[in-house]
């Protein structure tokens, strides 16, 4: 897998599939899942309400994953995945690997061969980014998957310069 890093917004994205940092009642919020939402149009929350209606009636847990279809985005397909909230009390580490494991089987599902990654949990949920960066990076390049390109999309220099130094 050829992992590569670029500074940008996820949603302008021309991959198979962008990964989106919901929360887990998937219906929407701030961030990375408000502009899915808001540039995807109406039918990826339709979706996601189908979801939470069917196979998610409590929501979906952190370090898990769903795909919708991505509305009018350029991706194809939509994977949420719930990222934990930082602590300093709890090592939830395993979670937030999990989000990039569960997102790449989900990937794999669905045929999809690049996919998008946004820096999970470290926006409204507080993850300190360098330790975001690790943890994601060594996860994703430990995967096993049929994703021939994952992109990391840092919405800032500073995110993107501190992933560029792990990577
Ligand atoms: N493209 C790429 N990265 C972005 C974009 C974008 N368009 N917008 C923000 N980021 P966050 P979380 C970066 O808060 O921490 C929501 O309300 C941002 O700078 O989106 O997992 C959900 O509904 C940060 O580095 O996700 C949940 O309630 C990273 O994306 C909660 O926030 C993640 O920030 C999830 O919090």
């Amino acid at each position: 897998m050829k992992l590569t890093l670029v500074q940008g917004d996820i949603t302008e994205q021309a991959v198979d599939a962008i990964v989106n940092a919901a929360n887990s009642s998937l219906l929407g919020g701030g961030g990375v899942d408000g502009a899915i939402h808001r540039k995807g149009g109406p039918e990826i929350l339709a979706e996601c309400q189908a979801l939470r209606a069917s196979r998610y009636g409590d929501g979906l847990p952190a370090g898990e994953a769903v795909a919708t279809t991505a509305g009018r985005l350029p991706a194809r397909w939509v994977i949420h995945t719930v990222g934990p909230v930082f602590s300093r009390s709890e090592d939830r580490s395993h979670l937030l690997a999990s989000c990039y494991r569960e997102s790449l089987k989900v990937a794999d599902a669905l045929g999809a061969a690049t996919v998008a990654f946004p820096a999970v949990s470290t926006g409204v949920y507080r993850w300190p980014m360098d330790d975001a960066a690790r943890i994601s990076v060594t996860t994703v390049l430990r995967s096993e998957s049929n994703v021939r390109e994952a992109r990391f999309v840092l919405f800032d220099f500073a995110a993107y310069e501190i992933f560029d130094r792990v990577l």
